[in-house]
C-alpha cells in the first residue's frame, strides 16, 4: 500500500513538473551544449561532409594533421579549378552555433592568387563569407571562428569551404582540420 501511495505521489509530481514546464521561457528547455558534428577532424574521411574527391589526407608524416592523422586539403595542384567542402547542422531555437577550425597555408605565391573562402549560411539570412584566406595566411596551424547568433526558431546552418585555384604564378595549399560545431 505504501508503495502505491508513493507511486501516486510521484505521478502527481511528474504531472506538476510537466505542467509547469509550459510556463518556463524556452531557453530553459533547449540543449544548447556541446560539439555536435560526428567527424570534425576528418579521422573518418568525409563522413558527415559533402566533399569533392581526394580532399582528405591521411597519415602524411611530412605534413601532419593538427590533431589525429587526417585533415582536409584544398588547392595546391597549380591547376585552375574550384574545390568545395561543407556540412549542415541543426541549430535549435535560442542556441548560438560557434564553428571553430584550424587552417595551415603552404605556398610559393607572393601575391593573392589561390584563395579559400569560408562561409556560414543560416536559415533566414543571406549567406556570408566570413574569411577569405590566401597565400599570406601562415604556414603554422591557426584557429578561426565564426558564429550564427541566436534566433527564436530552429535553424539550419551550412558551413562551407570553397577554394579557388589558378594555374601559374605559384601554388598555395590550404589544410583544414578540427572543424568543430559547438552550441551554447
Ligand atoms: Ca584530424
Amino acid at each position: 500500500m505504501k508503495t502505491l501511495v508513493t507511486l501516486a505521489s510521484a505521478a502527481a509530481l511528474l504531472l506538476l513538473t510537466t505542467g509547469s514546464a509550459h510556463h518556463r521561457p524556452p531557453t530553459a528547455e533547449t540543449p544548447c551544449r556541446g560539439q555536435i558534428h560526428t567527424n570534425p577532424g576528418f579521422e573518418r574521411g568525409t563522413t558527415g561532409w559533402t566533399a569533392g574527391p581526394r580532399m582528405v589526407v591521411l597519415g602524411d608524416a611530412a605534413r601532419p594533421a593538427h590533431t589525429g592523422r587526417a585533415y582536409a586539403t584544398f588547392a595546391g595542384l597549380d591547376v585552375t579549378r574550384y574545390e568545395q567542402l561543407g556540412t549542415e547542422v541543426t541549430v535549435p531555437a535560442n542556441c548560438n552555433l560557434t564553428v571553430r577550425f584550424w587552417v595551415r597555408t603552404l605556398t610559393t605565391e607572393t601575391r593573392r592568387g589561390d584563395f579559400l573562402n569560408v562561409g556560414l549560411a543560416v536559415t533566414g539570412e543571406p549567406p556570408k563569407t566570413r574569411f577569405s584566406l590566401a597565400y599570406d595566411s601562415g604556414p603554422q596551424w591557426r584557429e578561426y571562428s565564426m558564429s550564427s547568433g541566436t534566433a527564436t526558431t530552429e535553424r539550419t546552418a551550412w558551413a562551407n569551404f570553397v577554394a579557388t585555384e589558378m594555374a601559374g604564378n605559384g601554388v598555395t595549399a590550404f589544410d583544414v582540420d578540427d572543424v568543430t560545431f559547438t552550441l551554447s
